[in-house]
């Protein structure tokens, strides 16, 4: 059993990640935290709340963070995900109380109470609240077992030709968590692009007949239109459920170990991740990137995890 914290911003690839961290059978979901980014975090906050009220998510805590990033203006990507955030489906009212503790807060304090190294950090939006809590309480870096995060890309950007939004959105905050030292495994555009929800993909959830399963289907439905449209994809990748399967199976992602920089200066690389790809990584190297992924390996993890949802 691994224990998460999912840290996001849904956002329909989050809510896909949500549902597989509290479906999967081999993941502990601890706390759900939310940090602006898809839209801004009054909205991500009520969509991560109607996601645990359709699933029937309840006693683990959620938590807001960040409104804005670290340095940077506020961005959304509102255009990708609709007015709401979570565009598609009609979401129920919420049925778990926000707890009072800025999402850091509690990051810090559900660390700091867990035995060493049995916590892993699941941030699929921009990285605010993990570098926040980093710096305000350092001693959970080396008491978190890993930060397995979804954003990024060696192989080039989404935002921009260079950067993938979760970095651009705060890539100072990025550069906090990237060179924390604590162990980061990236799982960028690299992979996720290639984690495409297919006709064949959605029909094997619809089958499950459940509630959650037509939840997705809407989603997916409204995201597909959204990449259509705005990027060109036949099929819409599900970019944050590949973090949450890479904890559940390891063997969902190829990795290898790289140092990776956050470019804060470049005139048109501003938020790229540079992974140095030259040779074995140096010795004391605490990232890794994710090069491959087993795409079906994947989706019956995720199919699984909606399945054992009712
Ligand atoms: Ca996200």
């Amino acid at each position: 059993m691994r224990s998460i914290i999912l840290d996001c911003d849904p956002g329909h690839d989050d809510a896909v990640a949500m549902l597989l961290a509290w479906g999967s059978p081999v993941i502990d979901l601890v706390a759900v935290t939310t940090v602006f980014g898809n839209q801004t975090l009054d909205r991500v906050t009520r969509n991560a709340l109607g996601v645990a009220a359709v699933a029937g998510i309840h006693g683990i805590p959620f938590a807001a963070g960040a409104d804005r990033p670290l340095v940077r203006e506020l961005a959304t990507a509102g255009d990708f995900h609709g007015e709401s955030g979570l565009d598609g489906p009609e979401l129920p009212a919420a049925s778990v109380a926000l707890d009072p503790r800025h999402a850091a807060q509690l990051i810090i304090d559900l660390v700091m109470a867990a035995p060493t190294g049995t916590i892993t950090l699941v941030p699929t939006a921009a990285l605010t609240n993990i570098a926040l809590a980093a710096r305000l309480e350092p001693r959970i870096v080396p008491r978190v077992r890993e930060v397995v995060l979804m954003g990024g890309g060696y192989g080039g950007g989404n935002w921009t030709a260079a950067a993938e939004f979760n970095i651009l959105a705060d890539p100072e905050a990025a550069h906090i968590v990237f060179g924390a030292g604590w162990p980061v495994t990236m799982a960028g555009l690299d992979v996720t692009h290639r984690a495409l929800a297919t006709p064949d993909v959605v029909a094997d959830i619809v089958a499950l007949g459940t509630p959650v399963a037509r939840f997705v289907d809407e989603l997916m439905g409204f995201f597909r239109e959204s990449y259509r449209s705005h990027q060109g994809f036949e099929h819409p990748p599900v970019h944050d459920a590949v973090a949450v399967a890479y904890v559940a199976d390891p063997a969902v992602l190829t990795v290898r170990r790289a140092p990776v920089s956050i470019e804060l200066t470049g005139t048109h690389t501003l938020g790229m991740t540079l992974a140095d790809l030259r040779g074995p990584a140096p010795d004391g190297t605490t990232t890794s990137i994710a090069t491959g992924i087993d795409v079906p390996r994947f989706w019956a993890l995720v199919t699984d995890a909606i399945a054992r949802i009712r």
